[in-house]
């Protein structure tokens, strides 16, 4: 999105443009020697370079702040106060890494009066936004109703009549943000083998998404987020990717299945199931991060970067083989416990759109010819050649020609953004456990 001259930068263009120059005359060097590789094998950077500038990530209005566990939070300097905080600091990672004008909203967190001025205030920024999220995984203060037991499945109706009504409210706020999209993960299951009946409990599912379906403006979709375990430990009514699956084709048309990485066990093919729900039409999008053991929320590519790439790698496929209604949304859901934020973000979305060029480098053609003779080394090998490939000269030459920073993190340290936010934000004293 071109900068408007009415469009705030928060980190002073001077010093972005200062920092560039440092680097340009290496960038430079570095992506001429990667486009003569790349020639070498019939692959033409420039045509890559326009492809993966065309790539972009939401980042989550819930991963701005610092993020904890239920252990414990450690607040940081600076902590956003509410979303005005959190679209400033979404300004300084889209304005270095020009690839996240999208922010995800969490509703009753971001919740406020004024839809329309937050927009607008959006807007100053060059900010949209993307998919809204429902939240009746935690109790509002004073709330008649609890969601302890669960919310779209409890066996009280009262309970899913409330639930489904604050879906139907964030998609009404969502209309007036200009979102087309409402993300919906319910922690509902159970802790104790006969808790809970699996059957009606899905039943229970299918009635209340329906209820929230119906009320979907023609032009959005419902993304649904399936997740293993946590905060039930024992079952969860959309586990996996078969029941989100199954709802979404009950469902209808404009409901998708939303696959976060870090909500399957750790052994999980996720580039397959990926596969599964493009092959079915029902890939709605992702929420990226990295995990070892749990849902972590660790940064993108930050513990298994090949793992990701082999996602992408199936997205580029089914791209390149123009998959009927395959238009996947890509989002961030990440937790920061131990670093800045804002450093995280930029350097994750930086990952995401960087493992994005690399699986465009794959060899798709000699690929399909070592399936087809079942050479395992050499079409294994395929793929391993493109993700060994250092695309980095082309995802700063997008973000430099795009008016960002050739080194985000670099630029963001120097700019004291940090520091200087700390002084007009008072000390976040909120210690408790929780991502939020
Ligand atoms: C659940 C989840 C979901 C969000 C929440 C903040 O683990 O991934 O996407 O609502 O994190
Ligand atoms: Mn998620």
């Amino acid at each position: 999105m071109a900068q408007t001259l009415t469009q705030r930068s928060p980190i002073d263009g001077e010093l972005v443009d200062a920092e560039n120059r440092n680097r340009v005359p290496a960038l430079e060097r570095d992506y001429a020697a990667l486009g003569e590789k790349l020639a070498g094998v019939g692959i033409d950077i420039e045509a890559v370079k326009r492809e993966a500038a065309g790539f972009t990530v939401a980042v989550p209005s819930w991963g701005i702040g610092t993020g904890g566990t239920r252990f414990a939070r450690f607040p940081g300097p600076g902590e956003p106060r509410n979303i005005h905080d959190k679209l400033a600091d979404c300004a300084v990672i889209r304005q270095l890494v020009r690839c996240t004008s999208g922010v995800s909203l969490h509703f009753p967190w971001d919740w406020v009066d004024d839809f329309a001025a937050l927009r607008d205030e959006a807007e100053q920024l060059g900010l949209v936004f993307d998919a809204v999220n429902s939240n009746t995984f935690s109790d509002r203060p004073g709330a008649s109703l609890s969601y302890k037991f669960g919310s779209l499945t409890h066996t009280d109706p009262a309970v899913r009549a409330a639930a489904v009504e604050h879906n139907l409210a964030c998609i009404a706020a969502g209309r007036v943000l200009g979102s087309t999209a409402l993300t919906v993960w319910v922690g509902d299951g159970s802790s104790f083998p006969g808790q809970q009946h699996f059957r009606r409990s899905f039943d229970r599912y299918l009635e209340s998404t329906r209820a929230i379906y119906a009320g979907l403006p023609a032009d959005w979709r419902m993304y649904l987020e399936h997740k293993l375990f946590e905060p039930a430990f024992y079952a969860t009514v959309i586990a996996d990717w078969g029941s989100s699956l199954l709802a979404a084709q009950a469902l209808g048309p404009q409901a998708l299945c939303l696959v976060d990485l870090g909500h399957h066990a750790p052994t999980v093919n996720i580039e397959m199931i990926v596969a599964r729900l493009i092959g079915c039409g029902k890939l709605g999008g992702f929420h990226f991060n990295d995990s070892k053991y749990g849902d972590d929320d660790l940064d993108s590519g930050a513990i298994q970067p090949y793992r990701l790439f082999l996602v992408f790698n199936e997205l580029v496929d089914a791209a390149r083989d123009a998959v009927p209604g395959f238009a996947p949304a890509y989002m961030l859901d990440q937790s920061h416990n131990v670093t800045d934020p804002i450093e995280s973000l930029m350097v994750s979305a930086a990952t995401v759109q960087r493992t994005y060029a690399q699986a465009l480098l794959v060899d798709r053609a000699a690929l399909d010819t070592y399936q087809r003779d079942n050479d395992a080394l050499m079409a294994s090998q395929t793929l391993k050649a493109a993700f060994e490939t250092d695309v980095t000269p082309i995802v700063q030459r997008i973000r430099l020609e795009a008016g960002g920073a050739i080194d985000p993190l670099a630029v963001y340290r120097a700019s004291d953004y940090r520091r200087r936010v700390a002084a007009s934000r008072p000390k976040s004293t909120s210690l408790g456990g929780g991502i939020v």
